[in-house]
């Protein structure tokens, strides 16, 4: 557990040049990649996201901490992504429009990789028409994944899926949507086909959408 602090604290302080040093050190002390994941560095963000929204630190510190976060994620990469990418099929992912945030996103997508999906990778503030653009592109894909991670850009969220649910080739693809504000209810009101809380289960819930 004691590596996991670490891991927690360096990425809670935005200390990227430490941070892979140390998530190799929990590694190879025997500790879980999923635990150095959740208790160590999501963990760390749900701490800095309470600093910031109660004042005590500012964006800047919230963008080191996002910038150790994913050189820690680097080095887990390997340990938590284990399948063929490819063999399950396309899926396309991005950040709805207006939100800048990733990191949750890239774990979905990392995640996906390792059940074998092919990601396209969409980036952040996607706007809906890219995504129709990239299935138009890709017309093998199976899964469109719209992640939003702030409360006003849930809207965007609500029109990426209605452009979808409106595309020609709705019936051919299936629509999956996350994010921190996102809720059940909120993916059934706006018409997703899947909702998940985390990006393990959707990475399950994706395999189980193309299996049927
Ligand atoms: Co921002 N930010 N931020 N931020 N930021 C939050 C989200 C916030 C909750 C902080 C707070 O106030 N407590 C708050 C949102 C409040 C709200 O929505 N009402 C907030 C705010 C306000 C803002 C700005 C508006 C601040 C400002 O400028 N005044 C601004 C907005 C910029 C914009 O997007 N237009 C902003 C900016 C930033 C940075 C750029 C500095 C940076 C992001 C850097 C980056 O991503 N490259 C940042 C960060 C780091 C955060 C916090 C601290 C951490 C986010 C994160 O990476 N979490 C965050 C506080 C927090 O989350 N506790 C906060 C870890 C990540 C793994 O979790 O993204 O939830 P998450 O992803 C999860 C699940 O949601 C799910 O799986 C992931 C892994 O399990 N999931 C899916 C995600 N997508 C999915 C898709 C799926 C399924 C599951 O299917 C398709």
């Amino acid at each position: 557990m004691a590596g996991i602090q670490e891991v927690y604290d360096l990425v809670a302080k935005g200390k990227a040049k430490a941070i892979a040093g140390a998530v190799q050190e929990a590694l190879d002390a025997g500790c879980d990649p999923s635990d150095i994941l959740n208790k160590g560095m999501i963990a760390a963000m749900d701490e800095v996201g309470a600093k910031f929204k109660s004042g005590e630190i500012f964006v800047p510190e919230m963008l080191v901490a996002a910038r150790a976060m994913k050189k820690g994620v680097e080095v887990l990469k390997p340990h938590l992504a284990t399948g063929v990418a490819g063999a399950a099929g396309k899926i396309i992912i991005g950040t709805v429009a207006g939100d800048l945030h990733d990191i949750g996103k890239n774990l979905v997508a990392m995640m996906m990789e390792s059940a074998g999906f092919e990601v396209i990778d969409l980036g952040v503030d996607v706007a809906k028409e890219k995504f129709i653009e990239a299935y138009e592109a890709n017309p093998e894909t199976k899964i469109v994944c719209c992640s939003a991670l702030l409360t006003t850009t849930m809207p965007a969220l609500k029109d990426a899926v209605a452009l979808l649910n409106d595309a020609p080739f709705r019936s051919k693809i299936k629509v999956m949507v996350g994010g921190a504000p996102i809720t059940q209810e909120f993916a059934d009101e706006i018409g997703a086909d899947a909702y998940t809380e985390d990006a393990a289960s959707a990475a399950q819930r994706a395999k189980e959408l193309v299996a049927c």
